[in-house]
């Protein structure tokens, strides 16, 4: 149903969400008694946010609505509107493993495409804290952990394998699928109207082009990508869909959700790791900050491999020998590391960008982009050679001293 909308549907206003509210006892109640505030905050690409308050200083309630198009596009880019039930399926689903690391869901309503959850408006986007160099130091421990209970939990590790064949089936996803598949997996290595960079970056983006290993790399992680069925994955960790504060860490937006490789949402956290090291690395950051960055990447991997031990006693299907689970962690993380570098990429010359670098002036701004694409390219191409996270971080310091 791509662009299309069924009955009923229509965009929310600001003046309408209190009407909206008053009109469902269940989110009325949440919203708290007196005159509702309302204010739309979504920042995202896609959608619209309202959060609703009776008093400003206390959390009440957040209504998120999907809208047939792509917001940051505009109604030339139609996007069908069932992201929001696949991100509530997603919500319902984590919510019973994840602990705080998924925000309260309420409810979804199937007319207006509207999902009413927390009100997380006293925590921040993790994405602007780490670019003001706030350290929220259990985020990638909490954010491996949270990947290892969805990889475990969601398959056929943690799952009756009829019952996972159904929810698979269930949360099939192929719009927001196919998103993915041309914005990250194809589109950065192709001449497209979608791409944009600065002008300094042509040659560089131009040799990427008619880089055979590089385009065989990135192909090969595309197939996985549309055929690794491992688990109800996030599928859009990147950092500005999480948000952190007071010690809590919670994935938002998993709209993108759909069974696929669990090694996707770990390369998400690290792509947006490395380039958070490199912007923390060129703005000469305090050296724990600087620890705290490069450290996402090991950190969310050890809590990611502990969370399966800790998991793996209690798998469904005993014939997975301790021999599988070794095998498998490696495929994660060889999943990891490429998609890592796709999705990197993808930030440098794609359509989507990220303030990371985006706010950087130039020439940082172009440094920085030819730091994270020469890293890029190594996790496309290379990462047989990294054996370690403390391999990537050597990597992506080598990168900068070696890039002007
Ligand atoms: C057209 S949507 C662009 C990007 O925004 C989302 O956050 C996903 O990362 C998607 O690729
Ligand atoms: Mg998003």
């Amino acid at each position: 149903m791509s662009g299309s909308v069924p009955t009923g549907y229509r965009p929310l206003t600001v003046e309408e969400v209190p009407d909206y509210v008053r009109a469902r006892p269940e989110l009325s109640v949440l919203a708290g008694d007196g005159r509702l505030t309302v204010r739309e905050v979504g920042d995202g690409n896609l959608n619209l946010v309202f959060i609703v308050r009776s008093d400003p200083d206390v959390p009440g309630l957040v209504l998120k609505q999907s809208l047939p198009w792509v917001r940051v596009f505009g109604e030339g880019w139609p996007l069908t509107i069932e992201r929001a039930r696949h991100e509530a399926d997603a919500y319902e689903v984590h919510s019973r493993f994840s602990g705080t690391t998924t925000p309260r869901y309420h409810v979804f309503d199937p007319v207006r495409y509207v999902i009413a959850m927390e009100d997380l408006a006293d925590l921040r986007v993790w994405r602007g804290a780490l670019n003001d160099g706030e350290i929220h130091a259990e985020a990638p421990a909490t954010l491996g952990t949270y990947v290892a209970r969805i990889g475990f939990h969601t398959s056929d590790l943690g799952m009756d394998p009829e019952a996972r064949k159904r929810l698979l089936a269930r949360t099939v996803n192929p719009e927001l699928c196919r998103i993915t598949e041309d914005l990250v997996l194809t589109e950065p290595l192709r001449v497209h109207e979608h791409n944009r960079y600065d002008p300094e970056l042509e040659p560089v983006v131009a040799a990427l082009r008619a880089d055979t290993p590089a385009l065989d790399g990135l192909s090969v992680l595309k197939h996985r990508f549309m055929t690794r069925a491992e688990a109800l994955i996030h599928g859009d960790l990147h950092t500005g869909s999480v948000m952190v504060g007071d010690g809590r860490t919670v994935a938002i937006d998993p709209e993108f959700a759909f069974y696929g490789p669990v090694g996707f949402d770990l390369g998400a956290i690290w792509a947006n790791g490395v380039i958070a090291t490199v912007r923390a690395v060129l703005l000469d950051r305090p050296a724990d900050f600087q620890a705290h960055v490069e450290g996402i990447v090991g950190t969310s991997w050890a809590a990611f491999l502990d969370e399966l031990g800790r998991l793996w006693p209690s798998r469904v299907d005993t014939a997975f020998t301790d021999g599988m689970r070794a095998a498998w962690e490696r495929a994660v993380w060889d999943d990891a590391l490429g998609f890592a570098g796709a999705k990197a990429m993808r930030r440098m010359v794609g359509f989507a960008h990220v303030a990371d670098v985006e706010s950087l002036a130039r020439p940082l701004r172009i440094r920085a982009s030819r730091v994270v694409l020469a890293v890029a390219r190594r996790l496309l191409v290379e990462r047989d050679t990294i054996t370690t996270p403390g391999d990537l971080a050597t990597l992506v310091r080598a990168a900068i001293e070696g890039t002007d």
